[in-house]
């Protein structure tokens, strides 16, 4: 950009078990048909393009199916910050999904993904569940954080351009991280889908994200809907 920023896109968790497939594993409704958008995004000029995976172990954490009676999408799952023990993140319990050489943790398979410049795979670690592109929640090293952060700092990048999958989890905690991490963040809000779609959910998901300092903003809404 003209004025010395420079920008990046991010599609975060763009794979095939996010896709609204019969195969898809955590199926999000409306997300395959998101890929022209995400591709036509990728052939633009950002300094960075880089996708990030949904990469976990077989008995991550985050699945119902490692607790005894608990239920996918309705059981939840608190995750204690290590350096706060009063400070608990609860969320959902999931369909196993995304797990490490399996289909369903590959690109979603039109994604153009030969026009990245980078990858990202996060979730590794069975014992945290990891939403964020850039690392855990609390931001906390103590459960490893990715490369992200660095690769955009290496690069000059100031502004971030994020689309992707769920727009109420990964999407959403990535664009606050990257607002922590000094970058103006912009959620593309047509190249996102949420897991819960109800206006409800939506308009206290873009709240949040506009109480934490990201920009909302819709790029090809209008010629959609032509
Ligand atoms: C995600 C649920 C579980 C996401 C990842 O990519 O938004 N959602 N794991
Ligand atoms: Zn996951």
């Amino acid at each position: 950009m003209a004025d010395g920023r420079k920008a990046a896109l991010a599609c975060i968790d763009v794979q095939e078990d996010f896709c609204d497939n019969p195969d898809g594993a955590l199926a999000v409704k409306g997300a395959c048909a998101l890929t022209p958008i995400w591709n036509e995004l990728l052939s633009l000029p950002f300094a960075v393009k880089l996708a990030t995976r949904d990469y976990h172990p077989r008995d991550h954490v985050s699945f119902a199916s490692q607790h005894k009676g608990k239920q996918p999408f309705t059981s939840t799952l608190k995750v204690k910050n290590p350096e706060n023990e009063q400070d608990v993140f609860t969320t959902t319990l999931w369909p196993d999904h995304c797990v490490q050489g399996t289909l369903g943790c590959e690109y979603i398979s039109q994604f153009a993904r030969s026009k990245l410049t980078h990858s990202i795979e996060k979730g590794q670690d069975k014992r945290v569940e990891m939403y964020s592109g850039f690392g855990p929640p609390y931001r906390n090293p103590k459960f490893g954080m990715t490369e992200m952060e660095d690769v955009l700092k290496k690069e000059g990048i100031t502004d971030l351009f994020v689309v992707g999958l769920a727009f109420e989890y990964c999407v959403k905690y990535t664009a606050i991280d990257a607002v922590a991490c000094g970058f103006r963040t912009f959620v593309i809000e047509d190249g996102t889908k949420a897991v819960d779609q109800s206006e409800q959910n939506l308009t206290a998901v873009r709240k949040e994200l506009q109480d934490n300092g990201v920009v909302l903003i819709k790029l090809f809404s209008l010629e959609l809907e032509k």
